[in-house]
């Protein structure tokens, strides 16, 4: 197929891209259906990664592109501030309905780093609410994403994401991650070793004391840093040392969230329910930009005091509960019903382990690890060019018509829960032939 004319690239500064490679040779995608996006040059990629952790009923899908259309015609836009529309009450009550029991109030925002902002100021006003506004230190995660606000950036743990940029938040300090290869490689689920690194946040409290902790936010399983699955126990422990010391746990479930670990949630799946829950991405099936933060009543409640004409919470974003996004919402939720896909990693891990550890003995892997429908594999780096590796990898992959993410040198896949095993056989199999005609 002839290459098609494409657009001037000068004046786009992509997010999170290395520009002039891209520039020198454009991954431009034009059509996605089903399980695969169409690029410019006709060709069908195979999504590996659920476009960015976010299109979990795969692409095109009728019900959500219809119920997007419709929006846009019958109400284009409603202010959010002292008004509402009858979708985004609708939106809220059926996400209380799948989330954890008592997670039951839900706030708007339009993506995964404004929810995580939300939710850090909601943990700071509720303390400040009751009486006890000397709880402002914010504790992450070595190694955690959160977004790249200047919230989620300092709580995060990702250096290349932090180093450029200051100071950041004051008052924020870090548990250690949990990854640990030297214990845990090849881990097949849940690793063995490491609940006792929950034990950190008893040493942030002795440090700091807990009366001046608010807040604890991780990721169930941490995505973008590659693929780190919690150890036996770890979130339990983090949990009960969070409620000895009346620190709110916030889970950052914007890749865990909507059936990408095996239930509804990963809090779900571990059995571990946070304060505040942060999602985004699966929300609206990637359609329309939408995040939310759930939290349980308690929470919420706190701030039911005073005057009942003042407004309770300053915050919120123009385009909270935005129509097209509650639309999406609505729809997608049907889907996701529809079509069991909120259980559907359950069914389909086993298989996805069993293929994805067959990797192990490829050269250069030193780790495979999975949960649900996510899968991680980590690559040495070569000797002073770190993350060239799974670069390679992914243009390799890309070559072969297959989509996989990367970080640092590791690879992740997450597939569109709708994914079938010849689907998962395939990106596999992209990733093994790259392997091994890799440096
Ligand atoms: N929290 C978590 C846990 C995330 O994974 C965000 C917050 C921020 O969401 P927004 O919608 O603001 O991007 C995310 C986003 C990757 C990758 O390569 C992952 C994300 C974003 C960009 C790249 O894995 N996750
Ligand atoms: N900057 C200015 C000047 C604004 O007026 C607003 C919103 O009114 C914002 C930023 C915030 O925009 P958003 O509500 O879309 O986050």
């Amino acid at each position: 197929m002839s290459t098609p004319t494409r657009p001037d690239l000068d004046a786009y500064w992509m997010p999170f891209t290395a520009n002039r490679q891209f520039k020198q040779s454009p991954r431009l995608l034009t059509r996605a259906d089903g399980m695969y996006f169409t690029d410019d040059q006709g060709r069908q990629i195979l999504d590996g990664v659920a476009g960015l952790w976010c299109v979990n009923a795969g692409h095109n899908r009728p019900r959500i592109v219809r119920a997007i259309q419709e929006q846009a015609a019958e109400l284009d836009f409603a202010p959010p501030f002292q008004m509402g529309h009858p979708k985004a009450f609708e939106l809220a009550s059926r996400l209380a309905g799948i989330a954890p029991e008592g997670m039951n109030k839900v706030f708007f925002t339009n993506s995964g780093s404004e929810s995580v902002e939300t939710a850090l100021k909601i943990a700071l006003a509720y303390h400040r609410a009751r009486g006890e506004g000397q709880r402002t230190r914010l504790i992450g995660r070595e190694r955690g994403y959160h977004g790249v606000n200047f919230g989620g950036m300092s709580v995060g743990g990702m250096v290349a994401n932090r180093k450029m940029f200051g100071t950041l938040l004051a008052g924020v300090d870090h548990l250690r991650h949990t990854h640990d290869i030297a214990r845990n490689a090849f881990s097949v689920g849940l690793p063995a070793h490491g609940a006792e690194l929950a034990d950190d946040l008893e040493r942030l409290v002795a440090l700091h004391d807990a009366s001046t902790i608010a807040a604890v936010i991780v990721e169930p399983v941490a995505g973008s840093a590659g693929v780190l699955i919690p150890p036996q126990g770890y979130l339990q422990r983090l949990r009960e040392i969070c409620d000895r010391h009346g620190i709110l746990l916030i889970f950052d479930e914007v890749i865990t969230g909507f059936g990408r670990t095996g239930q509804a949630f990963a809090a779900q799946t571990f059995g571990v329910t946070p304060d505040l829950m942060t999602v985004a991405k699966g929300l609206t099936n990637g359609c329309v930009p939408m995040g939310a933060v759930l939290a349980q009543q308690r929470i919420h409640d706190a701030f039911m005091t005073g005057p009942d004409h003042l407004i309770e919470f300053f915050h919120g974003y123009t385009y909270s509960a935005h129509p097209l996004a509650c639309a999406a919402g609505l729809a997608t939720l049907d889907t996701y019903a529809e079509d069991g896909l909120l259980t559907r990693a359950a069914e389909l891990q086993g298989y996805f382990a069993e293929q994805l550890h067959a990797l192990r003995g490829e050269p250069h892997v030193i780790d495979v690890r999975n949960l649900g429908l996510v899968g991680g594999v980590e690559l040495s780096p070569r000797a002073g060019e770190p993350t060239r590796r799974a670069f390679e990898t992914f243009l390799d992959c890309w070559q072969q018509g297959v989509l996989i993410r990367t970080t640092g040198d590791i690879l992740a896949l997450s597939p569109p829960l709708i994914a079938e095993r010849e689907h998962l056989d395939r990106m596999i199999d992209a990733i093994r032939v790259a392997l091994r005609r890799l440096k």
